[in-house]
């Protein structure tokens, strides 16, 4: 049989129609793709909350260290990282309470990192011993249990203070680093709404931090603009979407820090 111009357009026609739907049936790949390679999973505790990355035991390599918050079984499980992106079966350390918001971070100046968490009425800081271990949890009381903590140094000395906000009290209470690893009491600063998340940065360019928490009782965002002395000026807010869930701090722009939260 032989082909005709028309039968002969018809097929190529037609292969390319399939060529085209072949290539509309390949998945395109996420930006997700581009950047990152197949997830792994690494066991943690049960309930995980809250995870900080950074280096516990000095070889330069960084370590995870998670929360976890099951209502029977909660603990901090310490993650060292091999630095290929794996990790050594975990160290469980038992906390008094549920922890919530761990941090890593050096508290006492010794270029060692330490643990800061939430633990039921009180901040806890387990301070670093340089090789993965950690000494006894030192409890410093806030006025009520919190999820939501952010390490910042709003009075200016170059010692890590510490903002724990209250979501039914509407306060955000601060307690400023003595920079060996205790704090002084809480000060509480009351705030507009209900808050379970709080961010700190600089937002008016003064030099002073300020913090930004999410009110997510209020469509809003509240804003403590520090003096730079651990003090703050009367509480602002700026309205968002439908109860904004948390809330971070960030150069979007590239000129002046505004603010980014996510909707509930
Ligand atoms: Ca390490
Ligand atoms: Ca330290
Ligand atoms: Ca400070
Ligand atoms: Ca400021």
């Amino acid at each position: 049989m032989v082909n005709t111009g028309n039968s002969i357009r018809s097929t190529l026609v037609m292969k390319m129609a399939i060529a085209c739907l072949m290539v509309s049936c390949l998945p395109a790949p996420s930006s997700a793709d581009r950047l990152f390679e197949a997830r792994q999973e690494f066991a943690a505790g049960i309930e995980p909350d809250s995870v900080a990355i950074g280096d516990l035991d000095g070889d330069g390599v960084a370590d995870l260290a998670v929360a976890n918050v099951d209502y029977y079984e909660y603990d901090l499980t310490i993650h060292k990282g091999r630095g290929d992106g794996t990790f050594v079966p975990v160290l469980s350390l038992p906390t008094d309470y549920q922890p919530y918001s761990i941090k890593i971070l050096d508290l006492n100046d010794d270029h060692i990192n330490d643990l800061a968490y939430l633990c039921g009425y009180s901040v806890a800081v387990r301070l670093g011993n340089g090789d993965g271990s950690f000494g006894q949890a030192m409890d410093f009381l806030v006025t009520t249990d919190s999820d939501s903590m952010t390490p910042c140094d709003v009075n200016g000395d170059g010692r890590a203070d510490l903002a724990v906000v209250h979501r039914d009290q509407r306060r955000v209470g601060i307690l400023l680093g003595l920079g060996d690893g205790t704090f002084e009491g809480e000060v509480t600063f009351d705030i507009d709404a209900g808050s379970g998340s709080v961010a700190v940065g600089d937002l008016d360019g003064d030099g002073h931090e300020d913090l930004v928490m999410a009110d997510i009782n209020g469509d809003a965002v509240s804003i403590l603009f520090g003096r730079g002395n651990g003090f703050f000026d009367d509480v602002s807010s700026q309205a968002t979407g439908y109860e904004p869930v948390d809330v971070d701090v960030g150069d979007l722009n590239g000129v002046l820090t505004k603010l980014g939260f996510a909707d509930a």
